[in-house]
């Protein structure tokens, strides 16, 4: 006998990043993980001889739940002044140079009480998951110093056990020069890779280690010395890469080996060849490129080419993508970088688990993979992109429950 066995539903299974649709399907687990995905004609007996709980979804299409593979949710403060400031003609990088942007955000989180940073990313939170988020990824970046990132990442790992979502968690401590080490990026960068990565990494906070490689943050040879700390310590890395200018991250990232590349707005052919060799997703963030207003499209094109996997994500952060809203991230993708909405469906899903570490696990409505997924009130799963500002979710099982 199974657990329960929900009957009268479109499976979107997501297998090879596909829609692999099953029309009149049933879906069962048992022990928390899918324990039967296929036709009900395949059943071999009667529903309700198979499982304790015989689930209607009345129709509904299942999809696996949504996972949000690049969030900065946990912060302090609040920055809509600066998006007023934008709109008066400042750009984003004279805010972020003038002590603003993410040096403000920064003041707030080291000042914020924990209980006060927890109550505001569970928010945050709680919109994902109301949305079909199962798995979110929260980054540090915020504290630019050891207690408060360790501060941050120790707020992240909270929320999950109140909320109903899984959490990973990744160091982002090399995301800006904290004000006391004007001038000496490089001591900065020693103190990341001696003293916060090996303390994050002692306290089993951090799944994985992040770098903002940009004119505005840290060099490539800066952000390879964080990578080499942080393979020191067991821990995966990934990258903030080519978000503003081409600095070559892509390249810098596969060649760590990094578990994905992120923004890649001016991403070359070459990185993005070398992300295909790596194995490295890619992860757009169409949030960001939609406030900052930005002109340069990522390489979509080059990455379908060279067989990239491409993984979507809200980017959920104060600065540049204040947004809580994972569907309007598949729409985004959709109209902002003509991605098809088959392929920002596997981008929130099967690619999203991989940039994670995560594709053995969930992603993909398959027997043995964890029971993550969503019921939505839908004619197909392409309304899912495109009916833009909707939430059609009916409801969400998380680890079979
Ligand atoms: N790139 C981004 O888009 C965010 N961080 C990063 O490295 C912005 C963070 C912020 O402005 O607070
Ligand atoms: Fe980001």
């Amino acid at each position: 006998m199974w657990d329960a066995l929900w009957i009268n539903a479109s499976l979107a299974t997501m297998r090879d990043g596909r829609y692999s649709s099953i029309e009149d399907g049933v879906l069962a687990v048992a022990n928390g993980r899918i324990a039967y995905v296929g036709p009900r004609a395949d059943l071999p007996i009667a529903p309700e001889r198979a499982a304790s709980f015989v689930h209607d979804a009345r129709g509904a299409w299942i999809t696996p739940g949504l996972v949000d593979c690049h969030t900065h949710l946990v912060y302090g403060g609040s920055r809509a002044r600066e998006f007023e400031m934008r709109l008066e003609g400042a750009s984003y990088e004279d805010i972020a140079r003038s002590g603003g942007g993410i040096l403000s955000t920064m003041r707030a989180t080291r000042d914020a009480a924990v209980a006060d940073l927890l109550a505001s990313a569970r928010i945050r939170l709680d919109r994902l998951a109301a949305e079909g988020v199962t798995t979110c990824e929260i980054k540090s970046g915020y504290g630019l110093n050891c207690d408060t990132e360790l501060k941050q990442l120790r707020v992240a790992r909270a929320l999950e056990a109140s909320a109903n979502v899984a959490i990973r968690t990744t160091l982002l401590a090399a995301h800006a020069l904290p004000p006391e080490f004007s001038g000496r990026p490089d001591e900065y960068v020693a103190l990341v890779t001696e003293e916060i990565i090996p303390a994050a990494a002692r306290a089993g906070l951090a799944d994985a280690v992040d770098a903002f490689c940009e004119h505005i943050a840290f060099t490539p040879e800066q952000t390879a010395r964080v990578f080499e700390a942080a393979r020191a310590h067991g821990l995966n890395v990934k990258l903030h890469a080519d978000q503003l200018s081409d600095l070559g991250g892509a390249a810098l990232a596969a060649h760590h080996h990094a578990l994905s590349a992120d923004h890649l707005e001016y991403t070359s052919e070459a990185g993005v060849a070398a992300l295909a060799r790596a194995g490295t997703v890619a992860v757009l963030l169409p949030g960001a490129f939609y406030f900052l207003r930005e002109k340069q499209l990522p390489p979509i094109e080059a990455l379908r080419r060279h067989h990239v996997p491409i993984a979507i994500s809200t980017d959920c952060n104060p600065g540049s993508s204040p947004t809580t809203s994972i569907l309007l991230m598949l729409n985004m993708a959709c109209t902002l970088f003509r991605l098809t909405p088959e392929e920002a469906l596997a981008g929130t899903t099967i690619h999203a688990a991989r940039a994670l570490g995560l594709a053995e696990d969930r992603g993909v409505l398959a027997v043995g993979r964890r029971a993550d997924f969503a019921l939505w009130a839908v004619a197909s799963p392409g309304e899912l992109a495109y009916a833009m500002g909707a939430n059609p979710l009916v409801s969400v099982v998380r680890g079979g429950r």
